[in-house]
């Protein structure tokens, strides 16, 4: 049994987060995921305020354990989606994509643990100071917005950093990327691009075949020169967001080409003109399963491994 403090923080079976994946998660991925023992997470994203409200509600009515809700702070409109989370009386705040400073303290006072994503020490640290309870350590294998640092490097530094408990993601897809993140010193792990084709993930097909037939080098970063680094499924509309970084393009029209566009994969289904955000692990994700499978699955493998290698040390 994989217990950490991840586990009492949350009050969860299993110290595994769902990626807030805006636009893709929603409370049947939610629901799913918290009902298998680990924590479901509601994705505001850029989502109207019924739409999250409405996604809030249908969590609670199909899982009784503790569920978060992800606000993207690129969100121009992420103090009405803090608003909706605490009339909402959500247990868990995560943050993505930006600094919650001036939320935080609204937050804290009503109770809601926060949990800030960061892709550097000094992000890191400066969220342990706002009154984070636990920090997400994001290494640029991750799908979708990322930074500079990658997993590897970044947790260990984070972990000697700050007091508070790191939840290590980016690149993690299977019990061995478990294992490998407890061994840097993170004491959970959140995985993203797994769930993306979970039984439960409400996406396109198209999107799930992408996932399910990535290779190892199928992703590629878009949109560097505009500071939004966003990793991304190769296709017709990332070379076109790579022609835009070649000739130095205006930040309009990187706006204009990305409008609509992770909409248009989730939906829609478009693989050449939509936005098919995922990690570099995508390569490994072989196989749609339940929630429930994955998770079991996951910690199984990340249990026995650990336990080999400790009985190969015992031997020698
Ligand atoms: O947020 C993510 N991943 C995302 S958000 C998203 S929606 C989107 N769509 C189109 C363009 C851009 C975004 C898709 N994927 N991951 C967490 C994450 N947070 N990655 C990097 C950060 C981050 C960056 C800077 C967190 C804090 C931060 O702080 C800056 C500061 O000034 O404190």
């Amino acid at each position: 049994m994989i217990y950490t403090v991840i586990n009492e923080l949350l009050n969860i079976d299993y110290p595994i987060i769902q990626g807030g994946m805006a636009g893709i998660a929603d409370a049947t991925l939610a629901a799913a995921v918290s009902n298998a023992g680990g924590l479901g997470v509601i994705g505001a994203g850029y989502a109207s305020e019924e739409w999250i409200r409405g996604e809030i509600r249908k969590t609670r009515l199909l899982t009784k354990k503790p569920f978060a809700l992800n606000i993207m702070l690129l969100n121009p409109e992420a103090e009405m989606v803090g608003k909706v989370a605490m009339e909402e009386g959500i247990e868990v705040i995560i943050t993505g994509a930006g600094s919650p400073g001036k939320y935080i303290s609204s937050w804290k006072s009503k109770g809601i643990k926060v949990i800030p994503v960061i892709p550097s020490v000094s992000i890191a640290q400066r969220m342990e100071k706002m009154g984070a309870d636990a920090v997400i350590a994001e290494g640029g294998e991750a799908g979708g917005h990322i930074g500079e640092m990658n997993t590897m490097a970044l947790i260990p530094q984070v972990v000697d950093s700050v007091t508070v408990p790191v939840i290590a993601a980016g690149g993690i897809g299977d019990g061995r990327g478990v294992a490998a993140a407890l061994m840097l010193g993170a004491t959970g792990v959140q995985l993203g691009t797994r769930f993306l084709v979970a039984l439960e993930c409400n996406i396109s097909r198209a999107y799930k075949e992408k996932i399910l037939q990535a290779k190892d080098t199928s992703t590629m970063v878009t949109g560097r020169p505009t500071g939004h680094p966003v990793r991304v499924i190769k296709n017709q509309l990332a070379r076109e967001f790579q022609r835009l970084e070649k000739i130095n393009a205006l930040p309009e029209e990187y706006e204009r080409l990305g409008k609509g566009s992770l909409s248009r994969a989730v939906r829609e289904g478009d693989m050449e003109k939509g936005s098919i955000m995922a990690g570099q692990i995508a390569g490994l994700v072989g196989k749609e399963q339940s929630c429930e499978e994955m998770i079991k699955e996951i910690f199984y493998e990340a249990e026995k491994i650990i336990t080999e290698k400790i009985s190969l040390l015992k031997e020698k």
